[in-house]
């Protein structure tokens, strides 16, 4: 069947998907994290919101070294998570609700608890050829290994390869040394994982989201990278294209909603893995937006963000996905990303202005906005005082690699604390009560000191709260078609603290302009418009005032 991209539009551009980061959602047995049960009692809260999808991380055992993401057992439920019967009450409950559950594989890299990795340490040939093994250079032994196969870097810091000595070879591991990196060349991998997909499938699941799938083609032959990090060797890879299709084809899943992890991807890529045509992904998370604070590109280093080349980015991706037929997922937040609102805006004046400001920033573009939980209140980020407080094995590492460095252990910590994980992964606020409603145990990350007063109840009941905008934003997506598919064009603005785009469909335009500063900015003329949507109440003509976001229309 060919898809028009019109067709694309109308099925993905009025849904909205909220995630759901499910060891700090809600706490039902007191053991400090959340679980399947969790979701299913806040269900309501969800459905009020009018969020389509829950993109819930994942459930599936794990000795959670990276939160999940080392998944030890695809088709089954992680013990502290629940089991399968919460599950399959969790699933029909959403269906009850109109709301579809879109599950996170992680087909790049399994736990190395997982038993095809332990078959593979017992030197089983048919599960060393699952992963990314190599043998150790001529004449090494166990005492002295030699060199690792390429000086590649691992995501969480230090070289990319782990040296087993029963074996004398090294295995792949471009996160966690507890994450062997799959070898997906191998057609018996690709069969596993969409044995997977259909598995998840027969349970009634019809949306997935694929972690770091762009990284799972690695280049026949393993060189030393001396520009940078390996990345460029394996990111968009040789047979990308080609497994991505395949993967669709056996897991059976073409059509259904989906979205790729992109991690220092093309936009060439991009439209490749969302174009319709090319059966492969519905839409694409790309990141380079998320870097505009990077100075030189390097996380662990503090920058104020570049407004100017945020607006490029925007603009360039808008534009060009969808000349090239692409599809983006709309976002700011995610489980590994600091919360937006402290880390752009300014969150000790504006707080309100800066969280809805955001908002509407992303939600009106093309493409698909995803809601990552707790931002619809405007959660910020940790006010934590000391290194103990934090618990991401990439913190952890990196507060000492940053020591080693020569940074003083304050120098560390102050990098740390702007740019951890562990930023958006403090517990959801549900109420002012203790811990927050989130628990009756003792919470497994500390929450933010401020959720006596930025929580959900709180925030339920006020119609002019965080939470009230983020549904009015979502009301929007849902009436306006002009949002859903309209075209998209970047507009030149007078201030470089200003983001201004419009939308067209037919006679109906729309004007949203985003003012990334403290200070007034000039505004565009916007004769014969009204208000779409703006966070602040009343208007001014010719001026943005600070963090004001507002949208106009013309029918
Ligand atoms: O993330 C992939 C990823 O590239 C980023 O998380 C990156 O590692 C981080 O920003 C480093 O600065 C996905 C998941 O979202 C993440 O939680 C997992 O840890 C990772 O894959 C491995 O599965």
């Amino acid at each position: 069947m060919k898809t028009t991209p019109t067709e694309q539009a109308l099925r993905l551009g009025s849904k909205v998907v909220y995630q759901i980061y499910i060891k700090s959602f809600q706490d039902t047995t007191g053991n400090g994290m959340g679980d399947l049960r969790g979701i299913t009692t806040r269900l309501d809260y969800l459905a009020d919101l009018g969020v389509d999808y829950l993109w819930i991380t994942p459930f599936f055992p794990s000795p959670q070294n990276d939160n999940g993401y080392d998944v030890s057992d695809y088709c089954a439920i992680e013990p502290i998570y629940g089991t399968m019967e919460d599950f399959d009450e969790l699933s029909r409950e959403a269906r009850a609700r109109g709301i579809g559950l879109m599950l996170d594989m992680v087909f790049n890299h399994t736990s190395t608890e997982h038993e095809w990795f332990k078959k593979a340490l017992s030197g089983d040939p048919k599960y060393l050829a699952y992963y990314k093994f190599v043998d150790a250079e001529p004449g090494a032994t166990p005492a002295n290994p030699g060199k690792p196969p390429t000086n590649w870097e691992s995501k969480f810091g230090g070289n990319a390869w782990e040296y087993v000595p029963s074996l004398n070879k090294w295995y792949l591991h471009l996160f966690d040394v507890t994450q062997a990196d799959l070898n997906w060349d191998n057609p018996e991998v690709r069969k596993e994982l969409s044995e997977v997909l259909r598995f998840w499938r027969g349970k009634g699941v019809n949306a997935f989201r694929f972690d770091v799938v762009n990284l799972i083609s690695k280049p026949a032959v393993l060189e030393d990278d001396y520009e940078g990090d390996g990345r460029r060797f394996y990111s968009d890879g040789p047979h990308i294209h080609e497994y991505l299709q395949e993967l669709v084809r056996l897991g059976d899943i073409d059509g259904l909603m989906t979205v790729g992890e992109m991690s220092s991807t093309s936009l060439e890529s991009c439209i490749g893995y969302s174009n319709p045509a090319n059966h492969e992904l519905s839409m694409v998370f790309n990141f380079h937006h998320l870097k505009v604070d990077y100075p030189g590109g390097e996380k662990w280093a503090l920058a104020e963000p570049d407004i100017v080349g945020l607006r490029n980015l925007f603009g360039t991706w808008q534009e060009r996905m969808t000349a090239g037929g692409g599809w983006n997922a709309l976002f700011w937040s995610n489980h590994d990303q600091p919360r937006p609102n402290s880390r752009f805006c300014d969150t000790d004046h504006y707080w309100y202005e800066s969280s809805t400001m955001l908002g509407l920033c992303t939600h009106l573009m093309r493409g698909t906005p995803y809601i990552y939980q707790g931002e619809e209140l405007g959660q910020t980020i940790t006010d934590y005082t000391s290194i103990d407080q934090y618990r991401d094995v990439e913190s952890l590492n990196y507060y000492r690699i940053l020591q080693e460095r020569g940074y003083t252990p304050e120098e560390a910590f102050a990098i740390v604390h702007a740019r951890s994980r562990d930023d958006g992964r403090t517990p959801m606020a549900w109420d002012a009560s203790e811990h927050a409603g989130f628990t009756h145990g003792t919470p497994w990350l500390r929450l933010v000191g401020n959720y006596p007063t930025i929580n959900a109840a709180a925030e339920m009941e006020d119609p002019h709260s965080v939470r009230s905008f983020f549904k009015r934003l979502i009301g929007i997506r849902k009436a306006e078609e002009v949002i859903q598919r309209g075209d998209v064009r970047f507009l030149d603005v007078p201030s470089d603290k200003v983001i201004a785009y419009e939308r067209t469909l037919g006679d109906t335009r729309v004007v949203v302009q985003c003012n990334f500063s403290g200070d007034e900015q000039p505004a565009l003329a916007t004769e014969g418009s009204e208000v779409l949507v703006s966070n602040y109440e009343d208007e001014s003509a010719g001026v943005l005032r600070p963090w004001e976001g507002t949208a106009r229309i013309w029918r």
